[in-house]
């Protein structure tokens, strides 16, 4: 007997065969491989968006695929607050800002500062208002079992991390810009969007078309030899 199917083969309940999977052949694995890496380097950070709407259906899909992410205990200890509604995306920018000033004025050590120097950014956030869509992703630190009692969730950031990194993609493979904005601290994203304590902000992806005058730093990328061993 198979060992690796104890307690958990095909006429177990609660179980299914892995029907959606699907094998490549080496060949065609590299080109897939190849084909993926290449897409996602074209993807950049921006900053500077068009206001031109972006259909609801898509951030719907996207947000999908975003919750597709494994977790912890399959958990899915997230919540996608999508926000189109210029007077919010206003109140939002507003708090943002507030908190940004204090940031660059006050809290960032100066080398904080040397590091974000090559970036361009400041306090003004405009983009929060011109982009079409704000995504604010909170993290579940409990959930809440039928009954309405706590239910513990397991790595819950680690597992928000991870859906968030589906978004991005799942986004740039639409065609869509995004930049990830983290104003800290992010609490005024409670209050604003109304959410309750136990989910606490993880990040707030801006989404849209990139205005035609968008401009990226010139970065380099870390080469697979600085960043992997293989043994
Ligand atoms: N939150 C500030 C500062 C900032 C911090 C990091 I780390 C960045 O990668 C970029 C910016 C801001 O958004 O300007």
């Amino acid at each position: 007997m198979d060992k690796t199917m104890t307690g958990n083969g095909p006429d177990e309940p609660g179980f299914r065969p892995w029907a959606e999977y699907r094998e490549y052949p080496p060949t065609e694995m590299l080109r897939r491989a190849v084909a993926l890496r290449e897409d996602l380097q074209r993807r950049r950070s921006i900053r500077m968006f068009d206001d031109r709407p972006v259909p609801r259906e898509i951030v719907e899909e996207c947000i999908r695929t975003a919750a597709s992410a494994p977790s912890g205990a399959h958990m899915q200890p997230w919540k996608f607050v999508a926000v189109a509604e210029p007077a919010t995306r206003r109140r939002i920018r507003v708090a943002a800002e507030e908190e940004e000033r204090h940031f660059y004025e006050h809290r960032a050590s100066p080398e904080w500062l040397r590091a974000l120097a090559r970036l361009g950014t400041d306090a003004d956030k405009p983009f929060l208002e011109i982009a079409p869509w704000l995504i604010a992703i909170f993290e579940e630190r409990w959930g809440t079992a039928p009954g309405g009692e706590r239910m513990k969730h397991y790595y819950p950031t680690e597992s928000v991390g991870i859906a968030t990194g589906f978004l991005i993609a799942a986004l740039h493979n639409a065609g869509l810009a995004t930049l990830t904005h983290t104003p800290s601290p992010m609490k005024f994203l409670n209050e604003i969007l109304g959410r309750p304590r136990n989910e606490r902000p993880f990040l707030l992806l801006v989404v849209g078309y990139p205005s035609a005058a968008a401009t990226v730093p010139v970065l380099e990328r870390k080469t697979l030899d600085e960043i992997s061993v293989f043994l």
